[in-house]
C-alpha cells in the first residue's frame, strides 16, 4: 500500500527509534566531534547532479547539531560570508549572527577553513603564476585566521584540492608548491600576531591532502607527500603545520588508512581527522563513518586510542541524496554520531580484551630462540605463535558483531 508523503516522517521517526542504539545528546557531546556547515548545507549536487534538498542556513544547521548533541561547529569562510562581503561590514555581522547561533545552542568552534576551489578565482589554483591571484589567496587565508580566532577556533584547514593542473607542462611544479607555501607562511604569520592580540593560542594548521579531484593531477596529493612538504624547508613555521587526513581520501589511492594514520602519528603531524567511508580507488563519495568498512573503522580507531589521538573527528561527509532534508538531521548525522562513539567504545573493549592482549603480549614475547642467527631455530620457535595473527583478526570480528558476547546463529 502506497505511503502518503504526510505519513512519511513519521514512518522514518519510527523506524529511527525502533532501531535503538541511539546515544543520548548529554553523551555525544562528551567526544570531540565537529560538525561542518558545508556537510549539513549539501544539497545533494555534485557533477552530473542537480540538488535533492533545498538551502539550509547557518543557524538552522548549528540549531540541528546542537540537539542532535554534535558539540563544534565548522565551517569554510565562504559557506557563510559570501565572497563580495569578505573582510568587510558584511563579515563582521554574519560572524556576530554566527557567535549568536553558537552560543544559543551551545556548540563550540572548533574549525576554521579557507575555500579555495570553488570560486573563479582559483581557476589556476591559490599558487597561480600571476602575483595578484597568490595576493588574494594570503589575504583570504590572513581573514581566516582572524575569523577562526574572532570565534573561537583551534584549528585552520586547506585543502589544496586546486593545487595542481589539467593540462601538463604549463605549470612548474616548483614554482607552484614555493607559491603554495608562501600563503600558509602568511597565515602562521598573522595567526601569530592575531593569537598574541587575542590572548589565545595560535591554531594547529592542518592540510588535507587528496588524491584527485578536483584537479586531474595534484601536487601535494597524499599526508605522506604534505609531511615532506612540511618538512621541505619552504615554511617558516613547520612546528605549526600538521595534518587534517580524511579516511576516504587516504582509500582513493588505494592506501591503508591506519598505516598512513601511522605516519601521521610517528610524525607528530596528526592534528584534525576527516571521518568518513567509501571505497578504494573510487571518487570522493563521502558516505557516512562505518556504513563500508567499519572493520576497518573498528582498526583505525584502536591505533589511535592506543596512540592517544586527542583531536577532532570531523564529520566530513555528505548525506546521500536520497535522503530528504527532514533525514539529514532525523537519520544521517545522528546514526553517523553514533556508529563513531560505538566504534570508538569497541575500539575501547579490544583494547582490554583478554584474549587480544594475551595474544599480543605472547607474540612480542616470541619463542625464545636460542640462537637468534640461526633462520631456521628463529622460524620454528615462532611457527605456532604467529597463528595468533589470524585469532587476533578473528576476535576483532566477533567484537564488531557482538559474536564475543556469545552471540552465535541458530543453523
Ligand atoms: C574535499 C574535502 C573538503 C575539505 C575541506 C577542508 C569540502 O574532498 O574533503 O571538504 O575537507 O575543504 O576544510
Ligand atoms: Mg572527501
Ligand atoms: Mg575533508
Amino acid at each position: 500500500m502506497p505511503i502518503p508523503e504526510n505519513q512519511q516522517q513519521a514512518l522514518v521517526s519510527r523506524l529511527m527509534s525502533a532501531c535503538g542504539g541511539a546515544y543520548s545528546p548529554e553523551t555525544r557531546r562528551k567526544y570531540y566531534i565537529t560538525g561542518p556547515q558545508w556537510a549539513g548545507a549539501y544539497q545533494g549536487q555534485a557533477l552530473f547532479h542537480a540538488p535533492t534538498r533545498p538551502e539550509i542556513g547557518y543557524a538552522d544547521i548549528i540549531r540541528h547539531y546542537g540537539k542532535i548533541g554534535i558539540g563544534y561547529w565548522c565551517t569554510h569562510d565562504t559557506d557563510v560570508i559570501p565572497t563580495e562581503a569578505l573582510a568587510k561590514d558584511g563579515q563582521a555581522e554574519i560572524v556576530a549572527g554566527i557567535k549568536k547561533a553558537l552560543a544559543e545552542n551551545n556548540v563550540k568552534f572548533s574549525m576554521v577553513t579557507t575555500e579555495t576551489f570553488h570560486h573563479a578565482v582559483w581557476a589556476g589554483g591559490p599558487a597561480a603564476e600571476a602575483p595578484e591571484v597568490r595576493e588574494y589567496a594570503k589575504f583570504r587565508v590572513r581573514n581566516t585566521v582572524d575569523i577562526g580566532h574572532e570565534l573561537g577556533a583551534n584549528f585552520a584547514v586547506y585543502w589544496p584540492g586546486s593545487l595542481g593542473y589539467y593540462v601538463q607542462g604549463a605549470i612548474d611544479e616548483l614554482d607552484s608548491l614555493r607559491w603554495y607555501a608562501d600563503a600558509l607562511n602568511a597565515a602562521c604569520d598573522r595567526d601569530i600576531e592575531t593569537a598574541a592580540k587575542y590572548k589565545r593560542a595560535t591554531l594547529k594548521h592542518c592540510l588535507e591532502a587528496k588524491p584527485f579531484e578536483p584537479q586531474a593531477e595534484i601536487l601535494l596529493p597524499t599526508s605522506d607527500a604534505m609531511l615532506a612538504f612540511i618538512a621541505s624547508g619552504l615554511l617558516t613555521h613547520p612546528e605549526m603545520v600538521g595534518l587534517n587526513p580524511e579516511y576516504l581520501h587516504e582509500l582513493m589511492w588505494g592506501a591503508a588508512p591506519r598505516a598512513s594514520l601511522a605516519r601521521a602519528l610517528t610524525a607528530g603531524k596528526l592534528f584534525h581527522f576527516d571521518i568518513n567511508d567509501g571505497y578504494r580507488l573510487k571518487h570522493d563519495v563521502d558516505i557516512g563513518v562505518g556504513l563500508v568498512n567499519p572493520l576497518d573503522w573498528l582498526n583505525v580507531l584502536v591505533l589511535l586510542r592506543s596512540h592517544g589521538y586527542n583531536g577532532p573527528f570531523n564529520l566530513d561527509y555528505k548525506p546521500p541524496r536520497t535522503t530528504s532534508a527532514f533525514g539529514v538531521f532525523e537519520v544521517s548525522f545522528p546514526t553517523a554520531v553514533d556508529r563513531f562513539i560505538t566504534l570508538w567504545e569497541m575500539a575501547g573493549e579490544v583494547l582490554s580484551d583478554p584474549i587480544i592482549k594475551e595474544a599480543t603480549d605472547a607474540l612480542k614475547a616470541g619463542g625464545g630462540a636460542a640462537n637468534p642467527h640461526d633462520a631456521e631455530a628463529v622460524t620454528k620457535a615462532n611457527r605456532e605463535l604467529l597463528t595468533l595473527h589470524e585469532l587476533i583478526a578473528h576476535r576483532l570480528v566477533q567484537i564488531l558483531i557482538g559474536a564475543h558476547r556469545g552471540r552465535v546463529f541458530s543453523a
